[in-house]
Order: C-alpha cells, then structure tokens, then sequence
C-alpha cells in the first residue's frame, strides 16, 4: 500500500474549501488548494445559500486540484447539517434556506402540535435544535414540498450535481430527525405530512456515489473518477479524525458550534438523554455521536463582526491576548440560551442576559472576549461530563479539534474548568475526516476508526493543556 491523493470539498460556515489530501499506511496530509467566502445571502424570503456560486467556486478549485494534482483518486463533500434543496426532474427550486433564518419557529410549532418532542426523541433520538431538517420541511409551503419530486441535503447535492446521482447520505440525513433505527422512518414522514418520495435512498460512508459525469469531469480537466460518500455531515467527519480512544475520551469539533460528546455503539434514548437535551447522530461505521450542541466559536465571531461594523477591524489574535490578561471575576454565561442563535448584536444581548441575572455585564472589550471564552469552556466541560455519564464512557481527557483548537486559551480554560486534560487539534479534522474514509474506500489505507485515528495520532500530534488547579 503506497500513498495516493483524494480531493475533498468541505462547505463551512465562514468559508468553502477544496483540499487535495494526501493519504497511506504512514501519511496523512491536507492541502488548501482553493478558499473561496460562504456568505448567506438576506433577500424578501430570507437567509439563504448562495448555493450556484458555491457549487462554481468548488468546481473551479477542484479543477485547479486537478491541475496540480492529475493522480487525484476520488473526491468526498462535507457541510454543516440539516439545510437542503428541492428539486423537481433535476431542477433546482430555490436557493437553500440557511438554518439560522427565522421562518423555523414556524415549523417548530406545526410539528409539535402533531408530534411533542419527547415522542419524536424517542423515534430520532436528536437534541430539539429548531432549524432540524423535519422542522424547516413544516416551514415550507405545502404546494411546494408537493410539486418538488427530490430534496437533497448540501453535500448530496453537490454530489448530485457531480455525478448525476441523488442519494441521501446516512450521517447527515440523520440530521433531518427522519431517520428511526437508520432507516427513513415512514411513519413519522407520513405523520407530518412529508412527501415520502422527496426522500432519497441512503448511501452510507464509504460507498461510492457514482463517477463524475462525462460533462463534469471535462470541465474539472479530470477523467470519471468517482465520488465517494463520506461522514458529509462535517461533524462526522471531524469525529473521525479525533486522535481519540472513544472509551475513555470526550471531543469536542469546535468551530462555529461546539459539538462535545462521546462515541457510542447505540443511541442513548433515555429520559436523562432527553433532559439533557443531548442528540444522537449517525457516525461514520454505524457509530453514534452522542453530543450536545454547544453554541460554540459564533457567539466571539459574531461578537467581533458587530464591533467590525463600523468598519474598524479588529486583531483577534491581539482581543484574545487582552482577554488572557483580565483579572478579576468575568460572568460565565448560558451560551446555550436560544438569544445568541441569529446573527446581530451578541454584546447587547450578553449584557441583557446578565442584567436579567442579576450580574455585571462585562464593560471592555478584553472582558466581553475573556467572559465568551470563559462561559465557552465551562460550557464545553460540562457537556463532556454529561456526555460520559449518558453514555457510559468514563472521560479521562476531552479533544478539541477544529478552529477551536488553536485557541490557546479556549483549550486552557476548558483543561482548568473540567479538571482533566484537554488534547488540541488537529485543526483540520473535518478534512482530514473526510480524506481518511476516502482514502479506507480507494484502498490506500485500511482499518477500522481506531486504525484511522491512530493514523491521525502519529501524524498530527495532539498539544497538551494539562489542568492548572
Ligand atoms: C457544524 C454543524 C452541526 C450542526 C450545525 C447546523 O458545522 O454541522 O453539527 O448541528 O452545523
């Protein structure tokens, strides 16, 4: 088995990427040949992708990895969870709807008339997060879930517009809140009024999609090579990459969100699991993500965005050394409150949230930024005891991998606060993620996870935050 290169288009909250990846018994290696912005766009009908400028800027960066790289092998597409689009004889209907636009409440309250949230746990085992797929289906006008004969998440439909295939892979479709026992649950799709046939037929990580079509691959410059299905849920993927042994270890992927858990070999659906509010989501060989959604690095980004709205720029890394030096006490507050979810002013609704408290707001910038970090990491410790405790795993160190990792005082503070050690990075999990299952189908490496990871471990060594008590 020698190393060989795979391609992966990972779509993330900030940014899209396309990275040539290089993979084999001894090497794991992951190079940005193309960044291109992923900025939701706001018009009459709401927040949404601006899905055909993607889908042009990742095949012009595909094109351009070809072009370095003509021994690519095959090419996997990740992106955030539970957003899709409808389609109609191959036609797209409509630029995706963000999951932070508003019009999910809406579906929120039509499904639970129907259906209360613990009955619909006790099916999907997921966390109640309002923008869920079945929620944003009970948003949309019911002609139009009617007349459309296909909806395809966003990386399904990257790998649709790819290879002329329409599959709804597994990882991600979990994410919907459709999924029963890791099928389509029928009865629940009937029970809310969702045409079953807009719902594909899954595929699952590893398997290959289909080959590029002949129209595709001349304008990539490539020959049909294949897609394969990989975690396309990212927070699947980056799972795969956390240089973990899953039964004594907690992770957290913290990018925009702050994803902590455990993996488990079953959905944990217990009444402590639904009060918890923790989820179950499909993981790459039939694992379970038992996590929680954290709100994660969004609450300091969108922080800084609206003092940068002026049109000052701000030095991050600089903010962050300033927080680092605050003395004194900073309120630690419920990141998790549903007021930070939308994009606007995060400092006036820190403040309100302290005021209802009975607490001083931070005053400085230096101490809105230390009080994020420090509210982030006590956040991020308690969901990982939650997590051990819920599934049986007993967490002697926490991972964070992700942008996440390379906040130095993000990973410090969560080592202080939980009391164990924090390991930091890789910073590319996701990428290297979906490179690794690519990489196990192409035959460059092989293995189960733990033989993936252990690839991760002894090329991407983890940094050590040892607990300062
Ligand atoms: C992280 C993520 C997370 C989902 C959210 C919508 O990028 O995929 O796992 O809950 O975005």
């Amino acid at each position: 088995m020698s190393a060989g290169a795979v391609a992966a288009i990972d779509l993330g909250a900030t940014s899209g990427r396309v990275i040539v990846g290089r993979v084999g018994p001894d090497t794991l290696a992951a190079e940005q040949v193309a960044r291109f912005p992923n900025t939701p766009v706001q018009v009459g009908s709401g927040l949404h992708w601006d899905i055909l400028s993607l889908y042009g800027a990742a095949t012009a960066g595909l094109r351009e990895a070809f072009r370095t790289q003509p021994a690519i092998a095959s090419i996997g597409v990740d992106s955030w969870a539970v957003d899709y689009a409808l389609l109609r004889d191959g036609r797209l209907l409509g630029d995706p709807f963000h999951y932070r636009d508003e019009r999910t409440a809406r579906g929120v309250a039509r499904v639970h008339e129907r259906m209360p949230h613990a009955e619909l746990f006790a099916r999907n085992g997921l966390q109640f997060l309002p923008f869920n797929t079945l929620y944003q289906y009970a948003a949309e006008p019911a002609d139009l879930l009617a007349f459309a004969d296909t909806s395809l998440l966003v990386p399904d439909l990257i790998g649709f517009w790819l290879t002329g295939r329409a599959r709804a892979e597994a990882t991600n479709a979990s994410t919907t809140g459709l999924l029963r026992g890791g099928d389509w649950d029928d009865e629940l799709v009937a029970a809310l009024g969702i045409p079953r046939g807009i719902l594909p037929e899954l595929i699952h990580p590893g398997e290959q999609l289909g080959e590029l079509t002949a129209g595709v691959a001349d304008l990539l410059g490539a020959s049909r090579v294949p897609v394969i299905a990989v975690g396309s849920h990212d927070t699947a993927s980056a799972v795969v990459a956390v240089p973990m042994h899953p039964e004594s270890a907690a992770y957290v992927s913290c990018g925009t969100w702050g994803l902590v858990g455990v993996e488990v070999e079953h959905p944990v659906l217990t009444p402590d699991a639904l009060a918890a509010n923790f989820t179950n989501e499909g993981g790459v060989d039939g694992r379970t993500r038992l996590l929680r959604n954290v709100m994660g690095l969004w609450i300091l980004s969108e922080t800084v965005r609206w003092w940068e709205r002026d049109g000052t720029r701000i030095d991050l890394p600089a903010l962050l050394d300033a927080a680092e030096d605050v003395t004194g006490d900073v309120v630690v507050f419920d990141v998790n409150d549903p007021r930070f979810l939308p994009p606007g002013d995060m400092p006036a609704r820190i403040a309100a949230w302290c005021d209802e408290h009975g607490m001083p707001a931070p005053r400085t910038r230096a101490e809105f930024a230390r009080s994020i970090v420090e509210s982030l990491a006590q956040a991020f410790a308690d969901a990982a005891a939650t997590a051990g405790h819920l599934g049986g795993v007993d967490v002697r160190s926490i991972h964070i991998v992700g942008g996440g990792s390379l906040n130095e005082l993000l990973c410090q503070r969560t080592a202080d606060r939980s009391g164990l050690p924090v390991l930091a990075g890789p910073v590319e999990a996701t990428a290297l993620g979906n490179i690794l299952v690519q990489g196990r189908t192409e035959g460059l490496v092989s293995g189960s996870l733990e033989a993936l990871r252990d690839l991760v471990a002894r090329t991407h060594r983890p940094r050590l935050h040892r607990p300062r008590t």
